[in-house]
């Protein structure tokens, strides 16, 4: 018999919305392997990978790498961790990323947390956040915006269309959005 697939969440929502602030708590109350997209991109492209130019330009320019690449990191993640439950967070970021996944792995999420906020609020948390990334200046944002819109935004849209959008107010203090965020896993262990 082929073994269970995994139960994956994908966290989406905007520059700045909170995923992983969120994912973070998640993690702590039940049992998730919390893999960031962004994160393990910004690894491969500090490890000396031949993609390594790539990853750093696109990202600076706020564009979406190519699925090959984000597809193989998310599995070999996957792999590693030896759980079954995931969250993966920045991830599908447009149409190619979602058939891709879905192809490659079979796995369909068993819901898509959108945690949705206004740019203001998105743009002055990312100027605030000071940890060095090369995309968290006002330039990338304006363009991180941009493809959000244009490319992410129809991802929750086909999700939404398919019942699976579980929507959160992420403008609101980090306590009270984890306390909505909580009602959906906790309806799931139901
Ligand atoms: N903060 C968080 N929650 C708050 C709250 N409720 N109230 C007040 N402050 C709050 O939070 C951002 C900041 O806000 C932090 O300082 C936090 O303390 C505070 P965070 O939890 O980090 O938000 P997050 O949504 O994770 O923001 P992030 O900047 O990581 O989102 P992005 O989607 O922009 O970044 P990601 O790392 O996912 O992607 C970066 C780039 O990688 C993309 O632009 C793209 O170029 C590339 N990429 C791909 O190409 N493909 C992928 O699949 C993924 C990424
Ligand atoms: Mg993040």
């Amino acid at each position: 018999l082929p073994d269970k697939k995994p139960t994956v969440v994908f966290v989406l929502g905007g520059p700045g919305s909170g995923k992983g602030t969120q994912c973070a708590n998640i993690v702590q109350h039940f049992g998730y392997t919390h893999l960031s997209a962004g994160d393990l991109l910004r690894a491969e492209q500090n490890s000396g990978s031949e993609n390594g130019e790539m990853i750093k330009n696109m990202i600076k320019d706020g564009q979406i790498v190519p699925s090959e690449v984000t597809v193989k990191l998310l599995l070999w993640a996957m792999e590693e961790s030896g759980n079954d439950k995931f969250l993966i967070d920045g991830f599908p970021r447009n149409e190619e990323n979602r058939a891709a996944f879905e192809s490659v792995t079979g796995i369909e999420p068993e819901f898509v947390l959108f945690f949705d906020c206004p740019e203001e609020e998105m743009e002055k948390r990312v100027l605030n956040r000071n940890q060095g990334r090369a995309d968290d200046n006002i330039e990338s944002i304006r363009k991180r915006f941009k493809v959000y819109t244009q490319s992410s935004l129809p991802v929750i849209e086909y999700y939404d269309s398919k019942g699976k959008v579980r929507k959160i107010d992420a403008s609101k203090p980090v306590e009270e959005v984890f306390e909505a965020v909580k009602e959906f896993f906790t309806s799931l262990d139901d």
